[in-house]
């Protein structure tokens, strides 16, 4: 899990200089890395306390502060969060508020609220619910204050046991009497909403016959015009996405194993600086697919950051080659290094995929929604048919993390398909969930499936584009 969103943002660069917006854009870079302190197994457990939903971490006192104000600032107005806090003995306990901060200064009645503690000697989490089923927690301006345990007390890393008998528990049992933090985070508590009766969309998840047939497709793709061997698609969206990593899962898929021939990873700004163009072998040391995945950097909020619409546009015309370093301050130069002067129809992107990372569906900012209309608007001049990705399916539903081929009867990935079809302008059937490789060693039945199926698909929105081609060049 990563930190980002409404409250904490992502690296953000304007076009203004100065050490002050040097500086916000070095705050930026830290914050849209910030990882959770909880263990796959302490994850695990915490979740067991609710039902079908995913954790989004808002705030982490040893990067934010412990600070009332700057917890305020990062958690307010988020719905219902949960507060994780770890101490010296090993100890992690808190309390989930179904309710917002608001800092309103009121006793907030909140039925669902409960404080709980894990260690890693007990194997269920203790949970303990308010008394008298109607106090929740006190809405100030000074953290979390369930009544008899105020957390970050006095904007410190400590808790502090006030009178009171809102909640009953034994100190020992919920916090080892170590009331002293090591560290304290806030997490968003999102409900994944379970799972549909029928699947919104059919696939056949039967085994080696179907990822075979899927296979034998992308090999046997030929487009329909004489002078193009293979499809060029075009990867585009956020920094951290995925788009590296689709093609490196596609390249698993038929090498067989696990690969990482393009760099992947989380970093403040986008990894890949490079626009890469990556044929893929069918098999090992075989004939090249007829399909080249092209890479490119992440686009960024501000206006001279990331990849620029222009790089876009040159792109789609097939100037740009392979291995052209990008310049967030500057587009591609028509006089520049790695400029094809005179590109034909091979050289062009016949499809592009906007890549988008599903847990961050919510959280696209305002800036970003413009930014990609602008490119939508960009490419449609040019008619070039347009898909979504919808990457990362696995972190942002835990049913589907349980077992993928849950991807499409969770209520949640429905959801945030519709949502990206909105805000994008494509209609539904463009949207393709999918799992990246991205830990495993092995590759596994379902993910290939789901990966070779969105290929496919893309192979057909490119024959849209070599059908709008001038009949002539068509092949026979
Ligand atoms: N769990 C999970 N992790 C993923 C998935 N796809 C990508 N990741 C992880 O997300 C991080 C970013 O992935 P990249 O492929 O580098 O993203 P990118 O879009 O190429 O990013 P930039 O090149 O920086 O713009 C990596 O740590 C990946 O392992 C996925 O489907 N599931
Ligand atoms: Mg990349």
């Amino acid at each position: 899990m990563t930190c980002g969103g409404k409250a904490t943002g992502g690296a953000r660069r304007t076009p203004s200089s100065g050490l002050h917006s040097e500086l916000q854009t070095f705050l930026g870079d830290i914050m849209s890395v910030v990882r959770s302190s909880l263990s796959a197994e302490q994850e695990k457990k915490l979740l067991s306390l609710f039902g079908h939903v995913r954790l989004h971490l808002l705030y982490k006192a040893s990067v934010h502060g412990y600070s009332h104000a700057s917890f305020h600032h990062h958690c307010n107005q988020q719905g219902p969060t949960v507060l994780v806090a770890y101490n010296k003995t090993g100890f992690v306990f808190g309390g989930y508020i179904s309710k917002d901060y608001a800092e309103t200064g009121q006793a907030i009645n909140d039925d669902k609220a409960f404080l709980y503690s894990m260690s890693d000697q007990r194997e269920k989490p203790l949970r303990v619910s308010s008394t008298n089923g109607q106090y929740g927690f006190t809405d100030g301006n000074f953290g979390l204050n369930v009544g008899v345990l105020w957390f970050l007390y006095n904007n410190t890393a400590t808790v502090q046991v006030v009178a009171g008998n809102s909640y009953t528990f034994e100190a020992e049992e919920m916090h080892d009497n170590d009331l002293q933090l090591t560290e304290c985070e806030v997490y968003r508590v999102e409900d994944c909403g379970g799972l549909l009766e029928t699947p919104w969309r059919n696939i056949d998840w039967e085994g080696y016959g179907t990822k075979d047939r899927l296979m034998n497709y992308i090999k046997n793709y030929k487009p329909e015009v004489k002078s193009v061997v293979q499809a060029r698609v075009l990867l585009v969206g956020p920094v951290g996405a995925g788009k590296s990593s689709f093609f490196n899962s596609i390249n698993s898929v038929f090498k067989g194993h696990v690969t990482g021939q393009a760099n992947t990873g989380s970093a403040g700004n986008s990894l890949t600086t490079q626009f890469r163009t990556y044929s893929i072998k069918a098999e090992q040391g075989g004939k090249a697919l007829p399909l080249v995945l092209c890479d490119t950097m992440g686009l960024e909020e501000g206006p001279s950051a990331g990849l620029d619409i222009d790089d876009i546009t040159s792109i789609l015309k097939g100037h740009v080659q392979d291995r052209y370093q990008f310049n967030p301050s500057m587009s591609v130069q028509a006089d520049g290094v790695g400029y094809c002067k005179s590109p034909s129809l091979k050289d062009m992107i016949h499809c592009v995929v906007y890549v988008l990372d599903a847990c961050k569906v919510t959280l696209l900012s305002a800036k970003m929604v413009d930014k990609l209309a602008a490119i939508r608007k960009g490419i449609n001049k040019l008619g070039v048919p347009q898909l979504v990705l919808l990457t990362k399916v696995d972190e942002a539903c835990p049913l589907v993390r349980e077992d993928l081929t849950n991807v499409y009867l969770s209520h949640y990935i429905e959801r945030m398909t519709r949502e990206v079809s909105v805000c994008l302008g494509v209609s539904q059937s463009c949207v393709l969930p999918v799992k990246n490789y991205s830990r495993e060693f092995e590759l596994d039945i379902h993910t290939d499936i789901l990966l070779l199926t969105a290929v496919v698909q893309m192979l057909r929105y490119t024959d849209d584009y070599f059908d709008d081609q001038a009949g002539d060049q068509k092949s026979e």
